[in-house]
């Protein structure tokens, strides 16, 4: 039912995506700037188009280009990886009503879930545990959101309905902070977003970020390939990720796994989907829904057995899922260490050519990656670079494993997080405990 797909999207995801349909006898359409005419992906795919100059504006976002391209090359899905116009419910409309198959969930379920509100409104609906907080938008009533924030109890923190990922939202500390920081919230939103609705929840002080990985199809079948934990970040982008998550009960795993796939067929869920969650003092709470493939897909991979980038086109296509939950076995551990084109001390990018890299292996490695020698990192885009995935039975035997590809890996010509990562995997508190959201932070500024 598909038979061309065009790859909405750079980078090592577009070459990820350019795979999958390798294996699935699907031909492919890279889409490019004019700064990415030389890369790998656009290289490897059976035909390309440059949709604009290097600005994402003008290319990876331009949404008349892309579908202009899937027309002229008579393609029959696309497919947007992550970032650029993965979550934009337009852009998914408009891929339908031009007659394309969107690979993903329907242009309403997006805008559901990416208004924050209306997602843990379905949430709380299908018995998932969420923060406790204001249940819905805050009125424009100062004495009403005090007394809101009172029966909550501080330290609070208002949010962006129309943000996520980290944009639009502010920890208030005291009632006489709570005032201004709700002003201030309102209009960043309203700014950033074009919508100042805002909501409140409870701030949690040491959470871990825990997410659950789900594939849906639209015969109604429901899958939950188990957690994630994305705690390791650094302003709210994920450095390390791994999988599972440690010092979840099978159990617990389990309630929660139910608990999700609940939620996917209240809310008629298609294809690849995230939900994510807060977990302090050994309980879950639900904050937003990713409805996109997400950067660190391969740790689940590697414990699973499961093609989620395979399973996501698959279900586009109209078939069904290939497993069924009886059969998803998770094994062993996995981490991801994202390598970054960045300056190790500022975190600035970092971007030009790469005059040699070696890229690591041996058993239990996977490295997802468009780079080359000689390839010359644009300054336009994101920085990521590369993702190095360790597999091993023990949490213990894949950081080893970890450990040896960061050391084995070069990348000259260019500044990386190398080093850091290095840093991180051999961080003794990392090696023994399951970590905060804020411990990378704290352990750089000191
Ligand atoms: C929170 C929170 C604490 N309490 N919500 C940041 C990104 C967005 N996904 C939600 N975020 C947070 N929401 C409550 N009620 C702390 C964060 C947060 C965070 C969450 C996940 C990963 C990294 C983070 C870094 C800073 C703050």
């Amino acid at each position: 039912m598909i038979d061309k797909l065009v790859i909405a999207n750079r980078g090592e995801v577009a070459l990820r995506i350019l795979r999958a349909c390798g294996e699935l006898g699907i031909q492919t359409v890279a889409l490019h700037s004019e700064a990415d005419a030389d890369t790998k992906y656009v290289r490897l795919a059976k035909e390309s188009v440059c949709i604009g100059p290097a600005p994402a504006a003008a290319s990876y976002l331009n949404i008349p280009a892309v579908i202009a391209a899937a027309e002229v090359t008579d393609a029959s899905a696309i497919h947007p990886g992550y970032g650029f116009l993965a979550e934009n419910a337009d852009f998914a409309k408009h891929v339908e009503e031009s007659g394309f198959i969107f690979v993903g969930p329907a242009p309403e379920t997006i805008r559901l879930m990416g208004d924050k509100i209306s997602a843990i409104k379905m949430m709380r609906e299908a018995g998932v545990p969420c923060v406790p907080g204001s249940d819905g938008p805050l009125p424009d009533d100062a004495d009403a959101i005090m007394r809101i924030a009172a029966g909550i109890g501080y330290p609070i923190i208002i949010k962006a309905t129309a943000g996520g990922g980290g944009k639009g939202m502010r920890v208030v500390h005291t009632e006489a902070a709570l005032l201004n920081a709700w002003q201030l919230t309102r209009s960043e939103a309203q700014a950033a977003f074009a919508n100042d609705t805002v909501y409140m929840e409870r701030y949690l002080e040491k959470p871990r970020h825990v997410e659950f990985q789900v594939l849906a199809d639209t015969q109604g079948n429901v899958v939950i390939l188990g957690d994630r934990d994305c705690s390791m970040q650094r302003r709210h982008q994920k450095v390390l990720e791994e999988a599972p998550a440690l010092g979840i009960t099978d159990d617990m795993r389990h309630k929660m796994g139910e608990l999700c796939a609940n939620a996917c067929r209240l809310i008629g869920y298609r294809g690849a989907g995230t939900f994510e969650f807060l977990f302090e003092h050994n309980e879950f709470f639900f904050i937003e829904m990713n409805t996109r493939l997400q950067v660190e897909h391969p740790v689940t991979e590697a414990i699973s057995g499961i093609d989620i980038v395979r399973e996501q086109i698959q279900i586009a296509a109209g078939e069904p899922l290939s497993v069924s939950q009886d059969d998803i076995h998770l094994r062993g551990h996995a981490v991801e260490c994202r390598i970054n084109a960045e300056n190790p001390d500022t975190f600035m990018p970092s971007p030009g050519r790469i005059t040699q890299y070696h890229q690591p292996g041996g058993p239990g490695i996977r490295v997802d990656s468009h780079i080359f020698n000689n390839y010359r990192v644009p300054p336009y885009y994101d920085s990521l670079i590369a993702k190095v995935i360790a597999y091993g039975e023990t949490r213990e035997q894949a950081l080893v494993r970890m450990s040896g590809a960061l050391r084995e890996m070069v990348v000259d010509g260019i500044d990386t997080n190398i080093t850091l990562q290095r840093r991180l995997v051999n961080d003794a508190a990392f090696r023994q405990q399951a970590l905060d959201i804020h411990y990378l932070e704290r352990q750089l500024s000191s």
